[in-house]
């Protein structure tokens, strides 16, 4: 075709050259960019499928994007994030996870840069997580992590991210669970999430990982270190930590001391004794070994049949959980709860009303609307 171009279609028969209408034809396509393939487009809203395609494919980018779906708050997101969870799924539960617990300082980014950075060099695919229920407040302390974790942050085969930030613990914790899963299905095999030991969210955590550490540090007491005997008790391994310099004694004495109190306890896992360990995270000293010892736990645990039981029950409490959120928010929100509850929250504090017959009304309001 000539690059003078031709008539448009539209053109009436009888026009002669003085019409002024004429199709140029263009260039050729521009060739395909070597990034329209994989990654899928920088574009506002990814359709499910390239969501899924670009998670499973391990791209970084996609998961990232995966994971701000998911821990959206908007009402638009979550038909897709849930309907991506349920793709993704089949392609889940192959990682090893790991849940690392202790006071603020303990030493648990550190832990978590030493370790993923050794875990990497052996070729395993490491994503770090956090649950920080106070990250709303203080911008999430694995945030100023990221520049901290300086050399995992610059392993290719490391993966980090921030705990999703405002909220109550459940949907915090939420939140983390399924970036899980989405960091599973991208292929990492090994995930580790870090939490604050404020109490709950150990719970939370326990409750979606296989294997929980407590980091503790030599020379301080249990007081100070905030730690309840509860929280030993969800143990699967205690690692006193900073035995490096001149601590590494008071370290050895902290270890012997906590397994003595250990062989009291209860262990988080049945079939496997919790032990204290010693170590330095800056140092890397007892870090392979600390892994040795959860590689055994999986080992031992995988045989026993307990790794898969326990997953099993993750499942299981976590639906409760969620409908038990559901629920809450559901009743909460009804506008005859909201229009009875001020008056019969008087009645409960003026003393005119037991609690119990208060719920127990409240309840009556609600059923009589939905008789079932
Ligand atoms: N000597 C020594 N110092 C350590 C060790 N591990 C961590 N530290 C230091 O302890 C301080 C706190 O370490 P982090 O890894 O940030 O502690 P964290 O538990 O993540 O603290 P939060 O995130 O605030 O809860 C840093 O100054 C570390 O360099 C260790 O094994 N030995
Ligand atoms: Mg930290």
């Amino acid at each position: 075709m000539s690059k003078s171009g031709q008539k448009p279609a539209w053109t009436p028969a009888e026009a002669g050259e003085a019409f002024a209408s004429k199709v140029i034809p263009g260039d050729t396509a521009v060739p395909p960019s070597p990034h329209s393939v994989t990654p899928p487009p920088r574009r506002n809203h990814l359709t499910t499928k390239e969501y899924a395609q670009g998670v499973l494919s391990g791209d970084r980018a996609t998961l990232a994007r995966a994971i701000t779906l998911i821990e959206s708050n908007a009402p638009r997101h979550f038909d897709q994030a849930q309907e991506l969870l349920r793709q993704i799924l089949p392609h889940t539960g192959s990682a090893i996870r790991v849940g690392i617990t202790g006071v603020p300082g303990a030493g648990k980014s550190t832990l978590i840069e030493t370790l993923g950075v050794m875990l990497c060099q052996k070729g395993h695919k490491v994503a770090v997580l956090a649950v920080d229920p106070t990250s709303s407040v203080s911008g999430g302390s694995i945030l100023g992590d990221k520049t901290r974790m300086e050399q995992l942050s610059q392993e290719e085969n490391a993966f980090i991210r921030p705990s999703p930030t405002g909220g109550a613990l459940g949907g915090v914790a939420r939140k983390t669970r399924e970036a899980m899963l989405l960091c599973e299905a991208a292929g990492f095999d090994v995930i580790l999430v870090e939490t604050v030991g404020t109490g709950q969210s150990e719970i939370a955590v326990r409750s979606m990982v296989d294997f929980f550490l407590l980091l503790l540090v030599p020379g301080a007491g249990d007081e100070l270190q905030g730690i309840k005997k509860g929280v030993v008790e969800l143990a699967d391994a205690i690692l006193i930590n900073k035995a490096d310099g001149e601590n590494k004694i008071r370290a050895q004495a902290a270890r012997a001391e906590y397994n003595r109190a250990l062989h009291y306890l209860t262990p988080a896992t049945a079939g496997w004794r919790t032990r204290a360990y010693t170590g330095s995270a800056l140092t890397g000293a007892g870090i392979e070994h600390l892994w040795a010892v959860i590689e055994r736990f999986r080992e031992k645990a995988t045989v026993s049949g307990v790794w898969q039981a326990r997953r099993r029950e993750q499942a299981r409490e976590w639906l409760h959980s969620l409908l038990a959120e559901q629920l809450h928010e559901w009743f909460y929100g009804l506008t005859a709860v909201q229009q009875a509850l001020p008056q019969i929250e008087q009645d409960v504090m003026s003393d005119a009303l037991p609690a119990t017959a208060a719920a127990r009304q409240l309840f009556q309001i609600i059923q009589n609307q939905f008789p079932f």
